[in-house]
C-alpha cells in the first residue's frame, strides 16, 4: 500500500480567482456566528496572504487542486483495541469481538424485527468526543511513549483522532449537503481533533423522522443476523440490539509526512485464526436494493465513496452489503473488496478519485500543523466547513470547545512509572 508521492508545494491550495466568489456568496452569513473570540478569518479583499499558499488563512476544498499522484499511505498497524460495553463502559480488551458469519446471498433477513420491543438506543446527547480513545492511551501509554524525544511525556503522533472524523475528511471535496467543525488542540506536541456537531446536524438529529429512527436501526439489526459472540458460535437473532456496545481496534498509519494514531469502530472478524487485523476484518453495510442503472449510478457515486474511505483508512479489506427493500428486508447481499472498489467506479462519468480524497486530506493535517502555533490543552483551534466555502478557522481559549479532560492532562503529565 506504499505509494510515493510527487507533488509541487504551489498546488496546494487554492488560487486567488477561483475561490473569490464563493467567498462572497457566503460571506454575511457566516460572518458573526464567533461572537467574543478571536477570529482569524480572511476577508473579502485581503489578497496578499491569499496569493502565497503557505502564508494562507483558509483551505480551498476544490477537487481539481488535488488531482495528483497518491499520497504516501503507510499500511496501517493495528497498535491496540477497546470494547465498550452494554452500559458504554470502557474496557482495554477485546470482549465485544464478533465473528462473522457469512449470509446467504438471499437472505430474507427482516431488519424491522425487535425495532419495538428489543432495542437499547445510546444516548445521543451525550457527547463523548475523544474520551474512549484517551481512556486507551492512558491505559497504554507505558508501551506508547516517544523513544524519540527526550521529553518523556510526548507520544510519536502527530495526530490523534476518530477514524469517522478522518473519513469526513476525505470525502469533503465531494460532499455538497453537510459541512463539518473539527476542534483541535495541540498537547505535549501532538493535535488532537475532536468533532462538534455543526447546529445543522444538532437540527436535523432532533427533529429525526420517525421512519429514519427506524432505518437507523436496520443496520445494527443487519449485524445482528451477520455476527456471532464467539469463534465457534451462530449469530442470535433473537436477542436485544444494544447500540451502546462497540469494538474499537487502535491504528497507527503514516499519511504523508503526517504520523497518525487513530480509532475506528469494528463490526466482527473473519473467523479463521490466521487472519491477522486489520486484515480480518469486515465491514458490514446496509444499502437500498438497485433496480436502475441510475440507482447503480448514484451507489457508486455517493455510496462507495462513503464506504471507501472508512474502511481504507484503518486498512479494513472487506465490506459485506446487504440490499434491502422499502420493507426493510435484506433481499441479496455481495462482498465488495476494497481494493477493488476504485476499478468498479471507473465507468462512471466524473466520479470521485481516491487519489483527491487522500491529498485533500494530507494537505488539511498540513494545514492545521501550520495554523496551531501554540501547545496548550485549553486552547482550541475550530476548524469549519461548509459545502461550496473553503475551510476557515477561529481560536477559543478556556471555551466550552475545550476538549481535553483533566484526568487525560494530569494522567498523561504523572510519572512514567504511573502505568504499573
Ligand atoms: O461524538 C461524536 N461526534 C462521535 C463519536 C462521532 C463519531 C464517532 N464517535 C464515537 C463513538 O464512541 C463510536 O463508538 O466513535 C465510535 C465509532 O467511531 P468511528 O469508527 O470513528 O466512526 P464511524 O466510522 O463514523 O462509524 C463506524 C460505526 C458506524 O457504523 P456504520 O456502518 O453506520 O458506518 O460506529 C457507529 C456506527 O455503527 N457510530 C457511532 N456509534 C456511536 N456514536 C457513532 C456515534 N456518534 N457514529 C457512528
Ligand atoms: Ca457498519
Amino acid at each position: 500500500m506504499d505509494h510515493h508521492r510527487s507533488r509541487s508545494p504551489n498546488s496546494r491550495y487554492h488560487d486567488h480567482h477561483h475561490s473569490a466568489h464563493r467567498r462572497e456568496r457566503g460571506h454575511s452569513r457566516r460572518n458573526n456566528y464567533d461572537d467574543g473570540h478571536l477570529t482569524h478569518r480572511r476577508d473579502q479583499f485581503d489578497v496578499k496572504t491569499e496569493q502565497n499558499p503557505l502564508r494562507s488563512q483558509t483551505l480551498s476544498t476544490r477537487k481539481d487542486l488535488y488531482e495528483r499522484d497518491f499520497p504516501l499511505y503507510r499500511q496501517p498497524v493495528e497498535v491496540g483495541s477497546f470494547s465498550l460495553d452494554a452500559q458504554r463502559r470502557f474496557f482495554n480488551d477485546r470482549r465485544q469481538m464478533r465473528y462473522y458469519v457469512e449470509p446467504d446471498k438471499n437472505p430474507n433477513f427482516d431488519l424491522k424485527d425487535g425495532y419495538r420491543d428489543r432495542y437499547i438506543r445510546r444516548d445521543e446527547n451525550v457527547k463523548e468526543k475523544l474520551d474512549h480513545i484517551l481512556r486507551w492511551i492512558l491505559a497504554n501509554k507505558g508501551t506508547l511513549k516517544s523513544k524519540e524525544t527526550t521529553d518523556s511525556r510526548a507520544l510519536d503522533y502527530d495526530f490523534v483522532t476518530w477514524r469517522g472524523h478522518l473519513t469526513k475528511l476525505l470525502t469533503t471535496p465531494y460532499e455538497t449537503r453537510e459541512g463539518w467543525q473539527l476542534a483541535a488542540t495541540k498537547f505535549n506536541g501532538t493535535i488532537y481533533i475532536s468533532e462538534v456537531e455543526t447546529e445543522a446536524a444538532r437540527v436535523e438529529r432532533e427533529n429525526r423522522p420517525e421512519r429514519n429512527k427506524e432505518m437507523m436501526y436496520w443496520g445494527y439489526k443487519f449485524e445482528q443476523y451477520t455476527c456471532a459472540d464467539n469463534v465457534d458460535s451462530l449469530p442470535d437473532p433473537s436477542g436485544v440490539v444494544n447500540t451502546n456496545e462497540a469494538f474499537c481496534t487502535v491504528v497507527q498509519t503514516r499519511l504523508a509526512d503526517h504520523k497518525l494514531l487513530f480509532s475506528g469502530e469494528v463490526d466482527c472478524r473473519d473467523k479463521d485464526p490466521s487472519a491477522r487485523p486489520p486484515a480480518c476484518y469486515v465491514e458490514l453495510k446496509t444499502s437500498p436494493e438497485i433496480c436502475t442503472p441510475k440507482q447503480r449510478s448514484n451507489f457508486h457515486r455517493f455510496k462507495l465513496l462513503k464506504w471507501w474511505a472508512q474502511s481504507f483508512l484503518p486498512g479494513v479489506p472487506r465490506i459485506v452489503a446487504g440490499f434491502k427493500d422499502h420493507d426493510g428486508v435484506v433481499v441479496s447481499t455481495e462482498t465488495f473488496l476494497v481494493s477493488k472498489v476504485s476499478q468498479l467506479i471507473k465507468n462512471e462519468f466524473n466520479c470521485w478519485k481516491p487519489t483527491v480524497c487522500m491529498n485533500f486530506c494530507s494537505d488539511f493535517l498540513s494545514f492545521v500543523k501550520r495554523i496551531i502555533t501554540e501547545n496548550d490543552h485549553s486552547l482550541v483551534y475550530l476548524f469549519s466547513w461548509e459545502p461550496y466555502r473553503d475551510v476557515t478557522y477561529s481560536l477559543h481559549r478556556d471555551s466550552h470547545y475545550s476538549f481535553l479532560p483533566r484526568w487525560f492532562i494530569e494522567g498523561m503529565s504523572g510519572s512514567q512509572e504511573s502505568h504499573h
